[in-house]
């Protein structure tokens, strides 16, 4: 798989804002915000779709929910609500082949995303 955007981003050659690292995974914020709140978990491994996560990568996907939580507790956006997010292909609207967990909070979030 070749590096996209986002391995550019973990190896510091290009600048992000950052708001967490750890050895797994990184959290920073989407460049083009959807909601008050937009940021992406994504992990430090390559996987380019959810059509790629194998049973071995089941910890780290855990990983990014996880965090997910951590952060919006941490944030203090948790008790209000947010939303979740993983785009796939061409149809799920992906356009960075490096999964990622989006997250939204700080408004009513619409529903359905047409
Ligand atoms: P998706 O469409 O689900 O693949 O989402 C990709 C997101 O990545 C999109 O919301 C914009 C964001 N993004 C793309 N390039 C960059 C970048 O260079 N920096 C940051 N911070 N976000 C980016």
């Amino acid at each position: 798989m070749s590096d996209t955007i986002f391995d550019k981003i973990i190896n510091r050659e290009i600048p992000a804002d950052i708001i967490y690292e750890d050895d797994i995974a990184l959290a920073f914020k989407d460049i083009n915000p959807q909601a008050p709140v937009h940021f992406l978990i994504i992990p430090k491994k390559q996987i380019a779709t959810v059509n790629d996560i194998s049973k071995d990568d089941r910890e780290i996907v855990g990983h990014l929910y996880w965090l997910a939580g951590e952060i919006a507790r941490k944030e203090g956006f948790a008790e209000e609500g947010f939303r979740t997010v993983m785009n796939c292909n061409e149809f799920g609207g992906q356009t960075v082949y490096h999964i990622h967990v989006h997250v939204l909070a700080g408004k009513p979030l619409g529903w359905p995303p047409y």
